[in-house]
């Protein structure tokens, strides 16, 4: 079948095809989808009054944890073994079986979590700059540390209960793993066949081009750059990563941290302001594979972060991604240049440090700390 050739071609009317070059897949857009009513579930809108300390809360400074372990009264970051890990260091080999639909292979590893600062009423946004980039430095900490023996170092963090996050503090979780798991394992052979056949790494040059193209950038500096990608799934996804070529979150030098938490505060400022909410994601870090990997050639690698947020049309109606999506393949319904101009036009200032500002905020003395 062929278009009929008379009706020029538009993007947020006419559904087509995008190449993801980094899971080599395609997703289909549709954005003449947003035009129709929506009658189905509405989401409960994100927590808005959390306390900033709550006794009953195992991630916060001095409270007893779930494995009887005390907290220490921390100030800054804090990062503890998760005492319910989907990994462990000593699992057993499973036994062999010769039969091809029935393979196994051993799983080792550890889970941490990590607050990332006292207060349970703060997020990244709202967090001041210096104490992002104790973050980031924390980060690239453990992704050294557990990467010296570990193939895999996933950094994530799991924001608001529509993403299966169970506690409202500011955390996030590391698992380093004896195995590559499926998406890196992907993206690895994805940026490796890119970089055989064009002889640079695939999101450098990826970046290059956003950055002279401009329709799907969000925010920009001198050292980063965040995107509604080409080929975003999530309405509001981003990739976020470094225009210099850095393998992993461990070789940012002191002036690109900073850097990337400045962009990260104002990418998450944004993303808050679109609906006015504490805006629900699932993020994490991208880098070359470490461990065994560390002595590889790794040139084909850009380190990044991918942001999913779920939420399409309001603080109360997400995306789902269902039947054509779990079945066929995935879909979106409007086009990633529109999110991301969109994201674009929102101011850099959190709506509830403006509130404050404005005498209509959420009152008390709390307001001191918004930054
Ligand atoms: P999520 O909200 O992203 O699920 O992270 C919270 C993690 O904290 C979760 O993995 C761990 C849970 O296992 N946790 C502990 O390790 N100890 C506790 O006492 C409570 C929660």
């Amino acid at each position: 079948m062929s278009g009929t050739g008379e009706v020029e071609f538009d993007p947020k009317e006419h559904q087509h095809l995008r190449y993801n070059p980094l899971k080599d897949s395609w997703v289909l857009v549709s954005a003449h989808r947003m035009k129709r009513p929506w009658a189905g579930q509405v989401e409960k809108p994100p927590e808005d009054h959390v306390p900033r300390f709550d006794p009953g809360n195992p991630l916060c400074p001095g409270n007893t944890r779930a494995n009887g372990e005390v907290n220490p009264d921390y100030g800054s970051t804090f990062v503890f073994d998760n005492d319910f890990p989907a990994l462990q260091p000593d699992a057993p080999d499973p036994g062999p079986d010769q039969h091809p639909l029935f393979q196994s292979k051993a799983a080792r590893g550890v889970c941490k979590v990590m607050c990332f600062h006292p207060w349970s009423d703060v997020t990244l946004p709202l967090m001041k700059k210096e104490e992002v980039v104790r973050v980031i430095d924390k980060w690239a900490e453990l992704m050294e540390e557990l990467g010296r023996t570990y193939p895999w170092v996933q950094i994530f963090e799991n924001k608001g209960a529509t993403m299966g996050c169970s506690n409202p503090h500011p955390h996030c979780q590391v698992w380093a793993s004896s195995f590559l798991p499926n998406e890196p394992a992907l993206s690895d052979r994805c940026q490796r066949a890119y970089y055989q056949n064009h002889r640079e790494p695939l999101l450098l040059q990826y970046a290059r081009q956003e950055a002279d193209r401009k329709e799907r950038v969000v925010v920009e500096s001198s050292d980063w750059l965040a995107v509604v990608p080409y080929w975003a799934t999530w309405p509001y996804q981003t990739l976020l990563l470094p225009r210099r070529h850095v393998l992993r979150l461990s070789d940012l030098k002191a002036e690109e941290r900073e850097g990337l938490a400045d962009i990260m505060r104002r990418l998450l400022t944004k993303y808050d302001n679109l609906f006015e909410v504490s805006f629900p994601y699932s993020m994490g870090w991208h880098g070359a594979p470490t461990g065994p990997h560390l002595e590889e050639d790794n040139s084909h690698w850009q380190l990044h972060a991918h942001y999913f947020p779920p939420l399409l049309r309001s603080a109360t109606v997400k995306k789902f991604m269902v039947g054509y999506e779990m079945l066929a393949q995935e879909q979106r319904d409007l086009t990633p240049e529109q999110a991301a101009e969109r994201l674009r036009n929102l101011p850099e200032e959190h709506h509830k440090t403006r509130a404050h500002r404005r005498g209509g905020g959420r009152g008390g003395e709390e307001d001191e700390d918004v930054k």
